[in-house]
């Protein structure tokens, strides 16, 4: 008989969203403009989340969800530069407040991947003054939103300035590494900007950094050293910038504004290979997933040993409280999004068992949304979402997860049928 796994009491399982990808009709940021220009698919009404965010989380409480994240959207708050909408910001204040009526923890994130066009033609990010106009934003915010202990000033920094700053393959669409690098400064100054305007409330301050574990493709040296390399810059190179002042990017090291965190949120998905490679377009680093028994549609491959493997990393690295801010998958057959909770949760209470200090898990996502240049063709959703109708019709998996957020424990039973048999 398989055991119960029982995670420590005020542990939180909770859901994630970002305001793009499910609120709709965002049209004065830089996403909806690439969008317009036919860059990227077109997110239109997305889910309808900002008309229908009372029943959302209606159905959140019902299935037994103790924490939702959510994003507020910079270019709601600011369309224009001088134009601040009190009524959008007064929205989001409800559904904190409808949130914690209902026993459910906000973690609120200010910046997921948009800008308002009016601030990338001020030059983004890529002119480190430009910080002020976010902290504006970031002050209107914190005065507004009481009662929300969990702030994520920056979501997946690395993702953004690698897409948006060095590949150029996302809005604002720059390209080349000392682009990238200029960016990551500016988000470094701007997290420690916010960070001082929110650690004085008393609450918690952190980012959710995407982290993946990345292995070398073979033994020799070129392909170690190559990981090392990646692995520095990208898993590492904004939080220790934040925490030390410096950093290891892809052409050496840099120094930056350091600041801190009160908890990392880690946002993991999949493992990658790495290998030496002789293209110098590619920064001579080839990349590919590490494939295992489950293919998510977003063409990499489910990896549970990787949630132990980076949330250990980063408890060892920055010393402070993890929180699981999204793990998640897009599948078409529902019962693998079911294997992928389960055999995640293993491996997470595993580390939780180890003594990593982990606060809570937010699975991403609620509900399908939109997948940036993927557009709405992943289901990453406990719910699935009607694009036609915008109905909502929970999944078997949104019932499962449910049960275990209501007990915190993952049942025997269902580590029997859907996990894995040992953890090494
Ligand atoms: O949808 C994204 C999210 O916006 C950031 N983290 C990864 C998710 C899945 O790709």
């Amino acid at each position: 008989m398989t055991i119960d796994l029982v995670f420590p009491p005020g542990f939180v399982f909770g859901t994630a969203t970002s305001a793009h990808q499910v609120e709709g009709d965002n049209r004065f940021n830089d996403w909806w403009e690439w969008e317009e220009k036919g860059k990227v698919p077109r997110s239109g009404r997305a889910c309808g989340h900002w008309q229908l965010y009372r029943s959302d989380i209606e159905l959140m409480a019902r299935l037994g969800y103790r924490g939702y994240r959510f994003s507020v959207e910079w270019s709601r708050i600011f369309p224009r530069e001088e134009v601040f909408d009190e009524d959008a910001l007064l929205r989001y204040a409800e559904i904190v407040d409808l949130l914690r009526g209902k026993g459910i923890e906000p973690i609120v994130t200010l910046h997921h991947f948009t800008n308002p066009t009016w601030f990338n033609r001020r030059g983004s990010w890529l002119r480190e003054d430009n910080t002020r106009y976010f902290l504006k934003f970031v002050e209107k915010v914190a005065d507004t939103l009481k009662g929300v202990k969990y702030w994520v000033v920056f979501n997946e920094p690395n993702v953004y300035v690698l897409q948006g700053f060095i590949l150029g393959v996302w809005p604002p669409g720059y390209r080349g590494v000392g682009k990238g690098e200029k960016a990551l400064r500016s988000l470094v100054k701007a997290h420690a900007e916010a960070y001082s305007v929110l650690s004085k409330r008393g609450v918690w301050v952190g980012v959710a950094q995407n982290l993946i574990p990345f292995k070398p493709a073979s033994t020799r040296r070129r392909d170690v050293e190559k990981t090392r390399l990646v692995d520095l810059a990208y898993n590492w190179a904004f939080i220790d910038a934040v925490l030390h002042g410096e950093y290891a990017f892809l052409k050496g090291r840099g120094r930056a504004v350091s600041s801190d965190f009160d908890f990392i949120g880690v946002n993991y998905y999949s493992a990658y290979l790495v290998k030496h490679s002789w293209n110098p377009f590619k920064l001579f680093i080839e990349v590919k997933p590490l494939e295992t028994d489950i293919r998510t549609t977003m063409g990499y491959y489910v990896y549970p040993r990787g949630i132990y493997e980076v949330t250990r990393a980063a408890y060892e690295r920055a010393g402070k409280p993890i929180v699981i801010t999204e793990n998640g998958v897009a599948v078409e057959d529902d019962e693998d999004r079911i294997k992928a909770i389960i055999r995640h949760l293993q491996y997470l209470h595993k580390a939780v068992h180890e003594g990593v200090r982990v606060e809570g898990y937010y699975y991403w996502s609620l509900m399908d949304n939109y997948e940036w240049d993927k557009g709405f063709s992943q289901r990453f959703g406990l719910i699935e979402v009607d694009y036609e109708t915008l109905e909502r019709r929970p999944r078997k998996s949104a019932y499962v997860y449910g049960e275990v957020a209501k007990t915190n424990t993952v049942k025997g039973e269902l580590v029997e049928r859907y996990g894995l048999k040992t953890l090494d």
